[in-house]
């Protein structure tokens, strides 16, 4: 029988134990650090696990991120180097992170927190409404998540552009890809969302720069990873009066710390973390595919790239 290590930060195993065993009868789960036999374990289900953990798990066959974003797990400098690491791409992290965009872009295009504002003021005031179909949403990292993101928002009429590290075809969305095109793509993004994930290459990539290049009056939605947003750089493109807002999910250090300005910036809605949270029953189903799949000797998905960093 294959045995599994659960080891999570975040996630709790008494939600998926029944969840994993429900799915795959035949795999032995043990949790971390209750494991046995560090020899007998073949598979790793983990989510920022204790730094090290994994190099002590001498047979160890394939390492399951419970999470789409595997940036902190490549930093662990103990991560067995021979071991896939296989990210998590599966419904619930997709439907989440869509609905999380199409609230927000919805929200800033229909004057949201102005009308709620109002009322708290007991204020009767209309302001000129556009249709989406006049507004352009860009979205940074057309991978699995800002594509499945671009198809709601174009079933909602926004113009909608999409810029990759490699060409992209989306249809119906304006692809740029590159550092060349970054520019052309930004001039025209009214409502910016950023899904990249986190490398050497897309750390502090929302900056002053990057702000200067979005039309005045943009909106910046950053849903990836904290650490590509220079925070001192957003605060003066906000107070500038240059972007008109912006609404943050993830930040430097989580929990953002109780005296940082964005807490209390006018311009800034925040949340902490939950745009897109994985779901015991709907990921456990795609990990069952993943261990399938590998014990039958097929091919696994979402395996990353280790030398691109995603
Ligand atoms: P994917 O790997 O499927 O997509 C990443 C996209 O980013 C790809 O289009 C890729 O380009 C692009 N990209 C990567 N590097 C660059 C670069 N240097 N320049 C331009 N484009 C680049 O990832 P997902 O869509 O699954 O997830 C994206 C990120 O979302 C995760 O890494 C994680 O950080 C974050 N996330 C946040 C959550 C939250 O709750 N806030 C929940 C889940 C994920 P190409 O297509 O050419 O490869
Ligand atoms: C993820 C996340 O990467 O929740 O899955 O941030």
């Amino acid at each position: 029988m294959p045995v599994a290590v659960f080891a999570s930060a975040t996630d709790d195993p008494a939600q998926w134990l029944p969840a994993l065993r429900a799915a795959m009868p035949a795999l032995e789960v043990r949790v971390w650090p209750e494991i046995g036999d560090p020899a007998e374990i073949d598979y790793a289900i983990v989510w920022k696990p204790p730094a090290g953990m994994l190099a002590g798990l001498p047979n160890l066959k394939v390492i399951y991120s419970l999470g789409a974003g595997i940036d902190t797990m490549l930093r662990d400098p103990a991560l067995p180097a021979e071991v896939p690491l296989v990210r998590m791409v599966d419904l619930s992290l997709t439907e989440g992170m869509v609905e999380f965009v199409a609230e927000q872009v919805l929200a800033i295009h229909r004057q949201a927190r102005t009308y709620r504002a109002q009322q708290a003021a007991g204020v009767w005031e209309q302001h000129d409404q556009r249709l989406a179909r006049d507004v352009t949403v860009g979205i940074l990292g057309l991978g699995t998540l800002g594509s499945a993101a671009a198809r709601v928002l174009q079933a909602l009429n926004f113009r909608v552009a999409g810029w990759s590290r490699t060409p992209k075809a989306v249809e119906g969305v304006e692809g740029f890809a590159g550092a060349a095109q970054l520019d052309a793509f930004l001039a025209q993004s009214e409502i910016l969302v950023c899904l990249l994930p986190l490398t050497a290459e897309t750390e502090n990539i929302l900056d002053r720069r990057l702000f200067a290049a979005l039309p005045r009056g943009a909106w910046v939605i950053n849903a990836g990873r904290g650490h590509q947003l220079v925070d001192a750089d957003l605060i003066a493109a906000l107070d500038s009066g240059h972007l008109a807002g912006a609404v943050l999910d993830v930040f430097r250090t989580e929990p953002l710390p109780a005296d940082h300005p964005f807490w209390t910036h006018p311009k800034v809605v925040l949340t902490p973390h939950v745009a897109a949270n994985n779901n015991a029953t709907y990921a456990t189903l795609r990990l069952a595919e993943q261990i399938a799949r590998f014990e039958r000797g097929e091919p696994m998905q979402d395996v990353v790239d280790r030398s691109r960093g995603y």
